[in-house]
């Protein structure tokens, strides 16, 4: 298993597309634990991407064919991931996206896909979505949850303009809100109002789980 995880970081460390996409079916066809074909291995090459462009190693386009061969992988991965799931009841209505100004979206959709695998009705907004997008959706699908993912320490901060936007619009009462995201922290949670944090997808599912049931 520590050598097929070790292919998958380096296709995608490397954005060799085709090669990530055929691990990712080959994880499926041997019946691998995906998010452990995940986390310990797709992920983990991306992040090593971000490392290697942080220290002026990596080119923004090297960084893209990292992010798209990890895109591609996650695609093929999605309907295992849903398929091994408990589906037979509605826990909830989420609605999810990345905050205004950060198109980060793989680490929001491996949540969206993880809550809908565990039974939630999502509804994912994408990236960059408007603060006012966010409480129009409030307002219309009256979710249960609103799920906020920010990748920059630029961005993180839309999340608490969305809580305030709700307790503005008298909206706040009506929903729970989680935060997530490598920047932010339990504490970032705390101090902008949200309901909760969660570090990884699974805890995200874990969270979702004790606010609303
Ligand atoms: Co960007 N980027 N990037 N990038 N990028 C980071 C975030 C950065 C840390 C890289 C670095 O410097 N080492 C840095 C941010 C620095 C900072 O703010 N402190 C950075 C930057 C600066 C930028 C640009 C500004 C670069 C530029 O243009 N100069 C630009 C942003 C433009 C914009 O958004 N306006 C940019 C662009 C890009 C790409 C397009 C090339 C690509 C994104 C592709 C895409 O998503 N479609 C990209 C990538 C891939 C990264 C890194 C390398 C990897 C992110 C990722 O996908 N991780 C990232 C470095 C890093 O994070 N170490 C980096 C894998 C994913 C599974 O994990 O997203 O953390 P993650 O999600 C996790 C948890 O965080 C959590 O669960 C997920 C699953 O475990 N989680 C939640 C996430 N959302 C959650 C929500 C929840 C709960 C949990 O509840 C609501």
């Amino acid at each position: 298993m520590q050598n097929f995880l070790a292919q998958c970081e380096e296709a995608v460390l490397k954005g060799e597309k085709a090669r990530a996409v055929d691990l990712a079916a080959s994880a499926l066809d041997k019946g691998y634990d995906l998010l452990e074909v995940i986390e310990g291995g797709f992920s983990k090459g991306i992040r090593k991407a971000g490392e290697l462009w942080e220290k002026g190693e990596y080119f923004l386009p090297e960084l893209a064919f990292s992010a798209e061969a990890m895109k591609d992988a996650m695609e093929v991965l999605q309907p295992g991931l849903l398929e091994s799931s408990e589906q037979s009841r509605t826990k909830g209505k989420v609605v999810i996206g990345t905050i205004q100004g950060d198109i980060h979206d793989i680490g929001k959709t491996l949540v969206a896909t993880m809550l809908a695998a565990n039974g939630y009705n999502v509804i994912d907004l994408g990236a960059d979505v408007a603060y006012s997008r966010f409480i129009e959706e409030v307002k219309n699908q009256k979710p249960e949850l609103l799920c906020m993912s920010a990748l920059l320490t630029t961005t993180m901060a839309g999340q608490g303009h969305v809580i305030s936007q709700l307790e503005e619009g008298g909206l706040r009462s009506q929903v729970k809100v989680m935060v997530g995201g490598a920047p932010t922290t339990a504490a970032w949670a705390e101090e902008i109002g949200a309901d909760g944090y969660a570090e990884n997808a699974v805890e995200a599912v874990q969270k979702a789980n004790s606010l609303l049931i």
